[in-house]
């Protein structure tokens, strides 16, 4: 009797420890309605073509061993009207070099087998504006997908972010709470980088109304010279100026990681669940872009 009152009081704590992260729904857009007609569109990618304009995107620039996983251009493709970013485990390695400008190979640290999935940078920058992707995200425990902005001085520590902030205009770690109709993104910013000196905020976590893994979604960021105003479907869901606003154009960037270290799945990285090598009819998880838009203040 002891025995089986131990483990219903063992179960019982399993479910408490669970709760909280289950019973956090993220809140639901509750702001302003964005207004395009206060803007121009600038910059933009419909994803017509049936390549990447490399034009538009810089594929290799970072870090090409990520996490759990590894980045390579091969994940990343343009059909049917989106930008896809696939996220497969792959027992033949993918050979992991890139052309420099001069058409000379470089060869990177050889890959090994793993999960491969994929990031591109956009060629353009901007300061201020509105920026938005329309997207559906990858379906798989493990791993997430961003839409995310930075510049070269996101890791100048000086007390502030005015000279350049990461700012995380989505991240999708929580598929595994999908199973509970607890669908979330989360949006934050960082800024003197990533070490002693980190600060950063959140707005917290934004519900999804419709299934967001097999729908599409618009995910937007208004930034001015005061705040950052995040937006789901062109409403808002929080705002942010922790540590003051970027004063510098940034990058934006569009990804997909996985939990992990040195390029070996494991573990739940950020909450993002452990990924499973048994392959599910999730695999290989896609992050489906149908199109990505950059507008100024008029
Ligand atoms: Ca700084
Ligand atoms: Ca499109």
């Amino acid at each position: 009797m002891k025995t089986i009152l131990k483990s219903l009081i063992a179960v019982l704590m399993m479910i408490s420890a669970a709760l909280p992260e289950m019973l956090s729904l993220g809140k639901l857009p509750q702001g302003k309605n964005i207004s395009l007609d206060e803007f121009e569109l600038v910059w933009s990618d419909e994803f017509d073509g049936d390549s990447l304009d490399k034009s538009k995107w810089e594929y290799n620039w970072w870090e090409t061993q990520r996490k759990g996983g590894y980045w390579h251009e091969d994940m990343v493709s343009v059909k049917d009207g989106n930008l896809i970013i696939k996220t497969e485990y792959l027992s033949e390695p993918l050979e992991n070099y890139y052309y420099d400008t001069w058409h000379d190979r470089i060869d990177f640290k050889e890959y090994k087998a793993g999960y491969y999935t994929g990031i591109v940078r956009s060629r353009y920058e901007q300061c201020y504006g509105y920026f938005e992707v329309r997207c559906m995200l990858p379906a798989a425990q493990g791993l997430w997908s961003a839409f995310w902005m930075m510049n070269d001085k996101v890791e100048n520590v000086d007390g502030s972010g005015k000279d350049g902030t990461e700012v995380d205009i989505f991240e999708s770690f929580y598929y595994k709470d999908h199973w509970w109709g607890n669908d979330c993104v989360v949006s934050g910013i960082h800024y003197d980088g990533y070490g002693e000196g980190h600060k950063g905020d959140s707005i917290g976590k934004t519900f999804i109304e419709n299934d967001p893994y097999t729908e599409y979604n618009t995910y937007g960021l208004e930034w001015t010279e005061d705040e950052y105003i995040f937006y789901l479907n062109g409403v808002e869901t929080g705002r942010l100026s922790t540590g003051g606003v970027s004063q510098n154009p940034e990058y934006l960037i569009l990804s997909c990681e996985v939990s992990g270290e040195n390029g070996i799945a494991s573990g739940d990285r950020h909450g993002a669940g452990e990924i499973s090598k048994t392959p599910e009819k999730n695999w290989p998880a896609e992050f489906t872009v149908d199109f990505f838009r950059c507008y100024k203040h008029k």
